[in-house]
Formats: C-alpha cells, sequence, structure tokens
C-alpha cells in the first residue's frame, strides 16, 4: 500500500474534502498540517512540494498531487472500490456540475488569499468582507437547491443514496457558510443532505474540529 500524507490545515474546506474522499475509501493517510494564518503554506519547503502554496496537496509515495479536485479523482483512479464518481457518463457528469459548482463558483471568489485581499489593499472592513463571503454562498446555494430538490437523482444525498464525489464538497461549504453566518434557511434539502452525510463515520472524521491540529 502506498505511503499517503493529506498536507492541508484543519479549517481549509479543500482539504476537508479530501479527508471525507479518503475516509470513504477506507485509504489510510498521514496528515502534515500548515498554519494558514502564519503563512506556513507560503514557506519555501511546502512551496517545493506545491509552487501554489495553497492545501490541500497529497503526497503518494513521494508524488505531490494539487487541487482537491483532481486529487479526489485520482483516488477514485487507485482505489476502484467504493466508488465516489458513477461510471455511467450522465450520472458521472451530475456529479461533476454539482461538485464544480462549489468548486469553481463559490470556493475560488471565498478563499482566504481572496478575503485578505479585500480587507488588505481594497481596505474593505469585517463587515463588507462577510456581505461579500454571504452573497457568493447565496447565489450558488440558490441554484443548487433548486436542482437538488427538483432532480429525480437526488436521494438521501446529492446523488442517489450512496455518499460520494458532490457530497464531499457540499459539506465543507456547508462548514464554511456556517462558519460566516449565511442564513442557511432557505436550502432545506442541502441542511437534510448535510445532516444524512454528518451520520456517518467518514463525514465525522473528516470534520475540522476532530483534525490534530485543530485549535
Ligand atoms: N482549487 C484549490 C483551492 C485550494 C485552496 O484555495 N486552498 C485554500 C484553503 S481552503 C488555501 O490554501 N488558501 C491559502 C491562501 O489563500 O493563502 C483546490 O481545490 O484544492
Amino acid at each position: 500500500m502506498s505511503n499517503i500524507i493529506l498536507h492541508g490545515f484543519w479549517r481549509s474546506s479543500a482539504a476537508y474534502r479530501v479527508r471525507i474522499a479518503l475516509n470513504l475509501k477506507g485509504i489510510d493517510y498521514s496528515q502534515q498540517n500548515y498554519v494558514l494564518g502564519a503563512g506556513e503554506h507560503k514557506t519555501a519547503d511546502y512551496k517545493a512540494k506545491n509552487p501554489q502554496g495553497l492545501v490541500p496537496a497529497l503526497e503518494v509515495d513521494g508524488k505531490i498531487i494539487s487541487q482537491s479536485l483532481s486529487i479526489i479523482e485520482y483516488l477514485d483512479h487507485i482505489e476502484p472500490d467504493n466508488r465516489l464518481l458513477p461510471l455511467d457518463p450522465d450520472e458521472r457528469v451530475r456529479v461533476q456540475s454539482i461538485a464544480y459548482s462549489i468548486a469553481c463558483e463559490i470556493h475560488p471568489l471565498n478563499n482566504l488569499r481572496v478575503l485578505k485581499y479585500l480587507k488588505g489593499p481594497l481596505q474593505l472592513d469585517e463587515e463588507a468582507v462577510n456581505i461579500w463571503y454571504r452573497h457568493w454562498v447565496a447565489e450558488e446555494f440558490s441554484a443548487l437547491e433548486k436542482k437538488l430538490s427538483s432532480e429525480n437523482e437526488t436521494g438521501n444525498f446529492c446523488h442517489g443514496d450512496k455518499p460520494g464525489f458532490a457530497d464531499t464538497f457540499l459539506i465543507p461549504q456547508i462548514y464554511n457558510a456556517n462558519r460566516f453566518e449565511c442564513d442557511l434557511s432557505k436550502y432545506p434539502k442541502l441542511l437534510r443532505i448535510n445532516e444524512v452525510c454528518l451520520e456517518l463515520d467518514a463525514f465525522k472524521n473528516a470534520v475540522p474540529e476532530k483534525q490534530p491540529d485543530a485549535l
């Protein structure tokens, strides 16, 4: 079995996605964590591994893989048991579009470096930054709520009655939205999926507060 190290941070939602995926797959891994607030992910040592200076990165027998989407897709290839992405092209593309709507439309606008830029060079105060954050969550969560509550393919989870790829993206984003006190009452379907996922060990063991570097 490969030696797998997840380079992350307890409160990184992108690392949280990968922890869920590793747990769902039953893959053993260790963690090396970086305090993002202290800039530990920007050191020369870490950038030698991931020049983007972002977490997560997954180290598999010394090889580094960056970007949570590609990491999780890679895990699905190396460990085909308990597939996270369906093989059927129609199912697969549905699951991908749910995950990408979070990973590509919400997360990049609300990432730490973006919020720091708004507060620093653009001099927005805390409240303005929170309004920014909540705006992008609301935009995408409204669309996702509509999609998931109207499509028959949705089950107890984003796709059917088995947790998978899309859930690994939704649950960390809901965690972050709660941190930023977004009003989630308009998204009962998303909240229900969150509740069901958090009953499972794979999700429970991935929650930020349970990680070794949690403050
Ligand atoms: N698209 C990347 C995003 C990675 C990312 O932005 N990670 C955040 C933590 S969730 C980070 O490292 N932020 C550090 C910073 O913004 O300086 C992925 O999905 O892995």
